[in-house]
């Protein structure tokens, strides 16, 4: 019998978050366990973590007797053995759309946004530097998603239906509140993420429905 698959996330994690939908999106049932990333200074830096993922960062899945990190293997993975409910479409050329949107996440702008590089600038810079980096590349990256919306969109990221652009779409638009950035230009990008927010398996795999959740969790 096959072993449920086992995911290391953090509620607040954008990459955990994206994988998250991608599993929920294909019905896979999987086993749900912590990595806080603050707690002690991070329990991704612990060696139990650091054999499972060496980049001591979440998510890491473990399924079919192997352990995966980075969230686009991941999410790569789950489609190449799960495909029943496709998450790239069928021609090449929107599969290409698809992955563009992802990786103008993935690439360019999550690194500039995670917890490592956001501390290490508060320590080293100050608080308020560390906060104009981010409204300054989240608001690069939330114009560039509109731009590539606005050319690509049906009532999803990518035409009509769901996709792995759509996987990256929620936390963006969950930082894009957290971080106060303006909105207002950014018809397309609010409308699919609205759009998301209303279907089943993705408000399974929003943050705040995760078991590490704080009780009242806030934007
Ligand atoms: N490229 C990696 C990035 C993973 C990543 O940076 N995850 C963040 C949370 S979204 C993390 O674990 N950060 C911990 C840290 O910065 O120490 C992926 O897509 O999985």
């Amino acid at each position: 019998m096959q072993q449920k698959p086992v995911l290391y996330s953090y509620w607040r994690s954008s990459c955990s978050w994206r994988v998250r939908i991608a599993l929920s999106v294909k019905n896979i049932d999987y086993e749900y366990r912590t990595i806080n990333l603050v707690k002690n200074g991070g329990e991704q830096w612990q060696p139990e973590y650091e054999a499972l993922n060496p980049s001591h960062t979440v998510p890491t899945l473990i399924i079919d007797g192997h352990t995966i990190g980075q969230s686009v293997a991941i999410m790569e993975y789950l489609e190449e053995t799960r495909p029943q409910v496709p998450l790239l479409p069928k021609e090449p050329s929107q599969r290409a759309k698809v992955r563009q949107v992802v990786e103008t996440v993935n690439a360019d702008t999550q690194p500039l946004q995670n917890l490592r590089v956001l501390q290490w600038l508060q320590k080293e810079a100050g608080e308020e530097k560390r906060n104009t980096w981010l409204q300054h590349f989240l608001t690069l990256n939330i114009q560039a998603l509109e731009q590539l919306l606005r050319r690509y969109s049906g009532k999803f990221s990518v035409g009509d239906e769901i996709t792995l652009a759509d996987c990256v779409i929620p936390p963006q638009y969950y930082s894009a509140i957290r971080y106060k950035i303006s909105l207002d230009n950014c018809p397309n990008f609010v409308r699919v993420a609205k759009a998301l927010d209303e279907l089943p398996a993705f408000k399974r795999a929003h943050a705040f429905s995760q078991p590490d959740a704080p009780e009242n969790p806030e934007y």
